[in-house]
């Protein structure tokens, strides 16, 4: 039995619209060419993806005929070539743009600051767990979205032995660095992150078009002095801005500056002009990419630069105030894992000559967390 949500009180017709009236009281205007567009059959029942080309109608289509059958979904005959469609009421309802549209948007994000510290284990989640179970595949999921930032306790320390656990999310994105990349100080390194020099908070890979989503730095022996971890909620810093100081968070989404990466063992030469921070359709957060390591030369107009480097300057100074940064110090078995176009990340310098330090790291596309976050989730389509 469909419950009062999903239940069809009545069906009237207005000139360019289907409209229902359901148990519960809401009210949904379907247009013709959404309802033609969105007929059930258009779809291929194993692809799963649209057979049907909406030109194929003309902007005048309606519905000849229309009702509700005796198990409750509407059914329509349609002015053109006789077609029948069949609409299952709670598809619809669950569909429905009138009832969407009246809604506020809710951010999924919450954003955190160096308090946050104390509550670190709201955010930590066993290893184990989530190999075990969907249930904790889930939760680790829903962290990354929410928090943008989720420690896996108690994972095995075998190098690469982080693909398991990423896995059961989805594949790994690849990118010159290789996969894991070996977070280690090396001799005559090709980055900053591969010495044993502080590393400010920054995101990763800034100069790529397209920045990996999310990050994952595997522990794997963290036994040198120093070499502890900080992170920043960029969002909670861009929100920051937006409040308090509104001209420079116009700087700061509205000015592209240069982001570059000369890798001397690399065959290319990366060059990406980004604002530091961008929105998303709903004006809500999207990418923060800041490194201070990795920006080129600033190239905007000179009447700008002034201003721009006060931004610049506030922003940078934020990312490292105590007010936002929460300071932890990764343990063996430890995986750090965050959302690299939101949350910072750095460590300070450690002695090499004290004892090893070595993470593995991987990235991740968001595409990929969120897909399988909705897929578990089961979200319909
Ligand atoms: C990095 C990085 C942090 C660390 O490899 O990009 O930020 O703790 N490493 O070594
Ligand atoms: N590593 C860790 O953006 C950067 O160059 C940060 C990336 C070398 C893959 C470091
Ligand atoms: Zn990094």
């Amino acid at each position: 039995m469909n419950n009062k949500e999903f239940t069809i009180k009545k069906v009237t017709l207005s000139s360019s619209s289907v409209n229902i009236a359901w148990e519960d009281n809401q009210i949904s205007h379907f247009h013709f060419l959404w309802l033609r567009d969105n007929c059930p059959s258009n779809e291929h029942p194993d692809a799963r993806q649209k057979i049907f080309n909406i030109i194929n109608v003309s902007e005048n289509i309606h519905p000849k005929k229309y009702f509700v059958n005796d198990i409750g979904n509407l059914e329509i005959i349609w002015s053109e070539g006789n077609y029948h469609s069949c609409y299952d009421a709670k598809w619809l309802k669950k569909h429905c743009y009138t009832i969407k549209n009246k809604q506020t948007y809710k951010s999924p994000y919450k954003f955190w600051e160096s308090k946050f510290h104390k509550h670190l284990s709201k955010i930590k989640i066993e290893h184990d767990d989530i190999m075990k179970s969907d249930e904790a595949l889930l939760k680790w999921l829903k962290l990354l979205i929410k928090y943008g930032f989720s420690i896996v306790k108690n994972s095995p320390i075998e190098k690469k032995s982080a693909f398991k656990i990423l896995n059961r999310i989805s594949h790994v994105r690849e990118t010159f660095f290789k996969t894991p990349f070996e977070v280690i100080n090396i001799p005559k390194p090709n980055n900053a992150a591969y010495t044993s020099a502080g590393l400010f908070n920054h995101t990763d890979l800034p100069y790529f078009e397209y920045a990996p989503g999310y990050q994952f730095l595997h522990c794997l022996i963290n036994e040198a002095k120093g070499g502890d971890s900080s992170v920043v909620d960029g969002y909670a810093v861009a929100d920051y801005i937006k409040k308090n100081i509104p001209n420079i968070f116009n700087q700061l989404i509205n000015t592209p500056i240069k982001f570059k990466d000369n890798d001397y063992t690399q065959n290319k030469t990366r060059i990406i002009h980004s604002p530091i921070i961008t929105l998303d359709e709903n004006k809500d957060y999207s990418d923060i990419r800041f490194n201070i390591s990795t920006v080129g030369a600033f190239d905007i107009h000179p009447n700008k630069m002034k201003k721009y480097y006060s931004s610049y300057r506030k922003f940078a100074s934020l990312v490292h105030k105590k007010k936002f940064t929460v300071n932890f110090r990764l343990q063996a078995g430890d995986i750090l894992c965050f959302d690299n176009r939101r949350v910072l990340h750095g460590r300070t310098s450690f002695d090499p000559n004290s004892g090893q330090r070595h993470l593995q790291g991987y990235y991740m596309d968001r595409d990929e967390i969120l897909g399988r976050l909705n897929f578990l989730k089961k979200v319909e389509v």
